[in-house]
């Protein structure tokens, strides 16, 4: 490894021993800078590499609220605010009890590469909560969130951070913090949050954006080999926001999906999941809030825990792992390899550990990584900024229209990006590389200060 990155990563060690996603997440971005940085000088001269690993400000503070039987409960909020050289700090809060510093370090420097690549001005940053949405009635939700925003308030504005959602954060939760927001500062009609409700500012797209992005990108992907999505058989995990919306879009283009996750297990489905299955996987996961066993006990399909085995090994042409980071691991890589997996695209955040992209890059299947093949969300959430800006709403049509020439800018600037630097078809090098570039000459420009 190259001394001035090997440098920075072991202080990053140093500081925060215990953040391991953040280790992984910045040792990737970092590795496949190497032939950039080696390229210009100017990188290092300016200490971009120790800048861009810390975040400008860190925010951790306290929620206090009081759960059904009037007992007060303690969680811990944050908000990374990791670098606006682009445009106001800009990323989703997750609500999951796994939330750590560490993990939204994780998140928000990955968001800083994301966001540059959607062509759209925004910073980076991420944030949320070790709250638990699980099992919770809606009123302690909403409780929830008025006390997180009675601090997160005066840390956001549309042009200082606009957060928007993750894991457990979706329009319910948007709702209600929003509408605290509202009554705390009397300000309304901004681009404050993204992700609202259509009735009031928020953007057409927007739920379906990630899901839709990613597979717009793989259709990208495809498209550089002659092949297209229909009638590739698809194993998606996760059956959330992304997991939903990329199922959609690829029955949209002729495609059949499987399978379909939670965090307890998957369910496998030959016949395909048809437009009246999702909408009952629609119903079950964003209003009943069930578990995906219930798609095995109402459509007599099998059901099986992921503790006994992985949803990775069955066959199919393309994989779109969207739960959450590190669910492909090394072992599952290499069975989803030999079954002849043709595309993998990253719905969720860094889902693929290291060795698992390695094994997909080395038997040349066409790899999407998530800060790209999952932009369309971010995008969308910009364009949901802007319609906000205009006091003006585009219809369908139009938000489909720009998230679609986005993924295939996405796409090209990743693909042409690698080419450049000698690694032809590998979008990791190509879209971190591509991602890293506009934000530090950004930097560079705006002096060491920032
Ligand atoms: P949701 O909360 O809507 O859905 C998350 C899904 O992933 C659920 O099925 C959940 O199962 C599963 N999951 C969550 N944590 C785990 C875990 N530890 N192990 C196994 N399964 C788990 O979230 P989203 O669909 O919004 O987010 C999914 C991924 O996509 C995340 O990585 C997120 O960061 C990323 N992403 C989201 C974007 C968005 O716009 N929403 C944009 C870009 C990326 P269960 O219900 O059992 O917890
Ligand atoms: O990881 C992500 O890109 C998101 N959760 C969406 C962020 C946003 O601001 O729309």
């Amino acid at each position: 490894m190259d001394k001035y990155i090997e440098s920075v990563y072991n202080s990053l060690i140093e500081k925060d021993p215990h953040q391991k996603v953040f280790h992984q997440a910045a040792l990737e971005v970092l590795e496949s800078l190497e032939p950039a940085i080696q390229k210009n000088s100017k990188y290092q001269e300016h200490s971009i590499l120790e800048r861009i690993t810390e975040p400008e400000r860190l925010i951790q503070f306290r929620i206090p609220w009081k759960n059904r039987d009037g007992k007060i409960q303690v969680n811990r909020g944050f908000r990374v605010q990791f670098n606006s050289a682009l445009g106001p700090y800009k990323g989703g809060l997750r609500f999951h009890p796994t939330v750590t510093q560490g993990v939204l370090k994780f998140l928000g420097f990955e968001q800083v590469f994301k966001n540059s690549l959607t062509t759209l001005p925004m910073g980076g940053g991420k944030g949320g909560s070790d709250f638990d949405p699980k099992g919770k009635t809606d009123a302690e939700v909403e409780i929830f969130c008025e006390s997180l925003m009675f601090e997160l308030y005066r840390h956001i504005g549309q042009f200082i951070d606009v957060p928007a959602g993750d894991i457990g954060v979706g329009g319910r939760e948007i709702g209600y913090l929003y509408g605290a927001f509202r009554k705390i500062t009397n300000n309304h009609g901004t681009g404050v949050f993204t992700g609202k409700g259509a009735g009031w500012g928020g953007s057409l797209i927007r739920p379906e954006a990630t899901g839709y992005g990613c597979v717009y990108f793989v259709q990208e992907m495809l498209k550089t080999r002659g092949e297209e999505m229909k009638d590739k058989t698809v194993v998606v995990s996760g059956s959330g926001n992304v997991a939903q919306y990329a199922t959609e879009k690829c029955i949209d283009l002729g495609a059949k999906v499987i399978a379909l996750s939670d965090s307890n297990g998957w369910i496998h489905d030959p016949d395909g999941i048809d437009r009246d299955k999702l909408a009952w996987v629609m119903d079950l996961k964003n209003v009943r809030r069930g578990r995906i066993k219930e798609y095995g006990e109402h459509f007599k399909v099998d059901y099986t825990e992921t503790a006994k085995a992985s949803p990775w090994s069955l066959k199919c042409d393309v994989a779109l792992p969207s739960a959450t980071q590190n669910e492909v691991d090394g072992k599952e890589a290499k069975m989803l390899v030999d079954n002849g997996v043709m595309a993998v695209g990253e719905g969720a955040n860094m889902p693929t550990v290291p060795e698992g992209v390695e094994i997909f890059l080395e038997a040349n299947v066409l790899f999407g990584p998530g800060k790209a093949a999952n932009a369309g969300g971010v995008s969308v959430s910009g364009l949901e900024m802007a319609q906000n800006s205009q006091r003006f709403f585009w219809t369908r049509e139009e938000v489909d229209a720009k998230l679609q020439q986005i993924m295939q800018a996405i796409h090209s600037n990743a693909y042409k990006t690698a080419e450049k630097f000698d690694k032809k078809s590998n979008y990791v090098i190509g879209a971190n590389i591509a991602g890293f570039l506009k934000v530090a000459d950004a930097m560079i420009a705006q002096g060491h200060r920032v």
